[in-house]
């Protein structure tokens, strides 16, 4: 990223100027004008440009090319997000004399499908991209350009600035998601709508659901009724649980593409199964339902790998899981296994994999499933905290030699479910203590060795939910670490740099402020006070 480089000698009345961070001289002035936004995720491409900044006035319209469509949906989010705070009428593809937002579909295909340009000047911002998804990625950088408080439910007082930029920006990798764990603790359809909202800020675009564990089934499936009505009756703690139906789910998976997020099924498969077994105890190898489990052990459950039942069941569940979910991926889980013998294991993955493909998904499961051969197009997600070399990394560099593509979530960077340290009242802490630094400081495609970057389709950033009940608790878990892995996603290797990002993140505090987000304020950021 370039910055202006011009040096001052500067007089004393400067130096005091400065040191209260007052423009100097008329250089300095426009020096610090030009001084860069402060984004997360960084974009590829960042340029002050001279000139006057854009203003947001009550005479200001959003004009779209064309004029229907998608384009059209995404100019009315815009326009619902910035009529509320700045309160001005905003009409969309209607006359105005003020400065407009024009968001047009169109540019090189260098672009692809989620990049933008984005040129604010004092006379418009133009926002252009070749596909809706590419232009509500760019009105999201849109959204930070402008002051903390546009993102507040009521009329607030301007100025509306927008600083003079262009901005040319693409996504690293394809897959930047994040899991939420509603197994463990169940957590209804309006707290995952919240979390949608907040992760949509930072430009992630999968929300990887983990809907069956021990502890509890969180969707209906109509062949199986018991598993949602019985298996989902309790939870971590012995709550009372819950479910979605599937209209709730089909209402969050619409509710997350207007956001452009792709939900991601997670049906925890063969062990991680306990619900499951304790609503139908034909099931089970001896024929016995155990009991409903609201502990937090894993690795005690296991599907009967030997019964044909089993796969009449999983062919049942996919099917009707693949039917309400129109993204690519069904994820089978595959995850600790312990009470699954090896041999087993393997012919369970290689049976389910078949079923899934029948039913038009492609496959993606924690890294264990490097143990069997895989379809091709599948993706196999690095859990395992260890780096480098060292012992569990072999199961990705596995899964890559069958021919999968990683998405990486290392439990010692990633993991949102870890304690930041000692004194956090809420996590886990088996994967070490992860501060904001620790799970920004890596990179997807050499944390583990032997990766080439072709081989990583992306990142993610899992939150398990043993200790958390309710959604202040995931906010406090995800702030301020979910900006730093989606920033590990979506920004060029070369961009990156702590030093420049904690300033960055800083920034957003504000953000989280009006928003009303619950966050860490960690002593290593230096939020404004
Ligand atoms: C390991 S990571 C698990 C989960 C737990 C999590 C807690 C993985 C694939 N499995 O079952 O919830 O640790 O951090």
């Amino acid at each position: 990223m370039s910055r202006p480089t011009r040096r001052t000698i500067l007089t004393a009345a400067a130096a005091t100027a400065l040191s209260l961070g007052l423009p100097t001289t008329p250089a300095e002035a426009a020096e610090s004008a030009a001084e860069l936004p402060k984004l997360i995720p960084a974009p590829a491409s960042l340029k002050s440009l001279p000139g006057k900044d854009f203003q947001l006035t009550a005479r200001s319209s959003i004009a779209v090319l064309p004029a229907y469509g998608q384009p059209l949906a995404a100019a009315e989010m815009l326009a619902g997000v910035l009529r509320q705070s700045t309160g001005f009428a905003l009409p969309v593809n209607r006359p105005s004399s003020g400065p407009k937002i024009v968001l047009t579909l169109g540019g090189p295909a260098s672009l692809g499908q989620e990049g933008y340009e984005l040129t604010a000047t004092a006379h418009a911002v133009l926002i252009r991209a070749r596909t809706a998804e590419g232009l509500f990625r760019g009105i999201t950088t849109l959204r930070q350009l402008l002051p903390a408080k546009v993102e507040a439910s009521s009329h607030q007082p301007g100025p509306w600035a927008v600083p003079s930029v262009r901005i040319a920006d693409h996504p690293r990798f394809g897959w930047r998601g994040a899991m939420l764990d509603v197994s463990r603790h169940f957590f209804p359809v309006a707290a995952v709508k919240r979390y949608l909202d907040l992760i949509s800020l930072y430009k992630i675009n999968v929300l990887h659901l983990h809907l069956a564990d021990d502890q509890g089934w969180r969707i209906v499936v109509d062949s199986w009724p018991r598993l949602a009505t019985y298996g989902g009756s309790t939870q971590v703690g012995g709550g009372a649980g819950g479910y979605y139906t599937k209209r709730d789910y089909q209402d969050l998976v619409a509710y997350a593409a207007a956001r452009f997020i792709t939900i991601v099924p997670e049906i925890d498969s063969p062990g991680h199964t306990n619900a499951a077994l304790a609503s139908y105890a034909e099931l089970n190898c001896d024929g016995v339902a155990p009991p409903l489990y609201t502990g937090t052990d894993v690795g005690f459950s296991s599907l009967c790998v030997a019964k044909p039942l089993t796969y009449k069941f999983l062919d049942d569940v996919v099917r009707e899981i693949a039917e309400i979910t129109p993204g690519a991926f069904y994820h089978l889980g595959g995850d600790e296994a312990h009470s699954t013998p090896h041999d087993d294991y393997v012919t369970f993955v290689d049976k389910l994999q078949p079923i899934v493909k029948a039913h038009g998904k492609r496959v993606i499961g924690w890294d264990e499933i490097g143990a069997a051969s895989l379809l091709p197009g599948s993706y196999a997600q690095h859990w395992d905290p260890a780096t480098g070399n060292q012992p569990g990394t072999e199961k990705a560099r596995n899964a890559v030699a069958k021919g999968a593509k990683l998405v990486m979530s290392p439990a010692s960077r990633a993991y949102l479910d870890m304690k930041y340290n000692k004194q956090t009242p809420l996590g886990l802490s088996w994967a070490g203590y992860v501060e904001v630094k620790d799970s920004y400081d890596w990179d997807p495609a050499t944390i583990v060795s032997g990766l080439q970057e072709s081989d990583i389709a992306g990142v993610e950033a899992p939150l398990w939910s043993e200790t958390l009940v309710k959604i202040a608790d995931i906010e406090f878990m995800a702030f301020p670490r979910l900006p730093g892995i989606a920033e590990l996603g979506w920004s060029p290797a070369a961009s990156h740099g702590w030093d420049a990002y904690k300033l960055r993140l800083a920034a957003q505090a504000p953000r989280w402020s009006v928003l009303g987000v619950n966050y860490y304020r960690s002593t290593q950021v230096p939020w404004p006070s």
